[in-house]
């Protein structure tokens, strides 16, 4: 089971650092969690994740229920040993996946009928479904089965939605999962204050172990997307941990953590690594640029990753252009470095103090683009 508590908190914003403990491990907060979708992040081994100070992931119920399967997880002992990872795993739920990336048959009460991405083929997930494969992937934090509405959608749905994902999610919490598995319940109702007031106050009654602001980041404007994000996240308890699904750029997550935010995932940073897109310190890099052939200079001279300690932006240009897979995993240890280091500065900031400070002169840096 889980542990939670809040080290430090700012003085002038929300934001806080926090310790979760759990059978995998401590996982300092704030946190990002780099996206293991199928049981790999995508081009590194566990040794590389390891050393980029990763010490939680996250993987996704409906790719791994659809393949490999999972019951073939479950006969190599779970996820964690299936991949050799042996930190914190937090998977979702499917939740997400078959609204965004299946082809969606029919929302019942009882649960989703979708249809495979990958070959067609149909399949029904329910909340007790979604339990079951969670139970067996053996996840350290499970996510509760919800329903993401899409933006934008009638305020009427959206209110019947958030209903159904409440009746959904104290199913999920009647399950009986493995005894160092802990259940997030995720707050919906899209855009509407007084409907995520309602999910929130709903689920904080179910008294789950952690709280997700689900729903967000799915094609409303950013300053809307704040403006929830916030008033959601002091809605929730103090003493729990708050996790923000599917958030987002550099600058989003300095911003959540303001709110009040402990936890973070995004296909952003490793996404963006495989299309030669760089997060430095000062602001985004496309590494294809013809003008970086012959620099010599690392992506980010303020970075002590693998990638900045032994390799040059011309080098990895021409890794790029000459289509070489080492300048995708080059690339990817960059990029997640880089979230995870931001991260661990917001944490330091908050507990020296000088969180406010520190967010505004990275959030100047990142915008300076140009680079
Ligand atoms: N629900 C679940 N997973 C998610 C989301 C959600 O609303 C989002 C929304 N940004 C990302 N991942 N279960
Ligand atoms: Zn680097």
């Amino acid at each position: 089971m889980l542990s939670f508590v809040v080290d430090a908190k700012d003085k002038n914003c929300s934001a806080r650092a926090g310790t979760i403990k759990t059978t995998h491990g401590i996982i300092e907060t704030p946190i990002f969690m780099p996206v293991g979708t199928v049981g790999s992040v995508k081009t590194l081994t566990p040794d590389e994740l390891y050393e980029i100070g990763a010490t939680i992931i996250l993987g996704n119920t409906y790719h791994l229920h659809l393949r490999p399967g999972d019951d073939i997880v479950a006969h190599f002992g779970g996820l964690h040993r299936f991949m050799n990872w042996k930190r914190n795993i937090l998977t979702d739920s499917g939740g997400f996946q078959v609204f965004s990336l299946a082809d969606l048959n029919k929302i019942t009460e009882d649960g989703v009928e979708f249809k495979s991405h990958i070959d067609g083929s149909k399949h029904f997930f329910s909340p007790e479904i979604s339990m079951e494969i969670q139970k067996k992937l053996g996840s350290d934090i499970v996510m509760a089965f919800d329903e993401c509405v899409p933006y934008p959608s009638e305020k009427s749905y959206v209110a019947k939605s958030l209903e159904r994902t409440t009746r959904w999610a104290k199913r999920c919490k009647e399950y009986s999962l493995d005894y160092h598995q802990s259940l997030f319940g995720i707050v919906q109702g899209g855009v509407f204050k007084d409907l995520r007031k309602i999910s929130a106050d709903q689920l904080i009654d179910l008294d789950f172990p952690g709280y997700a602001i689900g729903g967000l980041s799915v094609g409303e404007e950013i300053p809307l997307m704040y403006e929830i994000a916030e008033y959601t996240a002091q809605l929730l308890p103090e003493e729990k941990p708050r996790y923000l699904m599917g958030v987002g750029t550099p600058e989003d997550i300095l911003n959540g953590i303001s709110f009040g935010i402990d936890m973070f995932d995004c296909v952003m940073p490793t996404r963006n690594a495989r299309n030669a897109l760089l997060f430095t310190s000062e602001g985004r890099l496309s590494i294809k640029r013809a003008d970086l052939a012959k620099s010599d200079d690392p992506i980010d001279k303020n970075c002590d990753c693998y990638t900045c300690r032994n390799f040059s932006r011309g080098y990895l240009r021409h890794l790029y252009k000459a289509g070489e897979i080492l300048a995708m995993r080059l690339n990817t240890i960059h990029n997640l470095h880089f979230y995870i280091s931001l991260v661990k500065s917001a944490r330091n900031a908050i507990i020296n103090g000088n969180f406010e400070a520190f967010k505004n002169d990275m959030l100047l840096k990142l915008n300076q683009g140009g680079n």
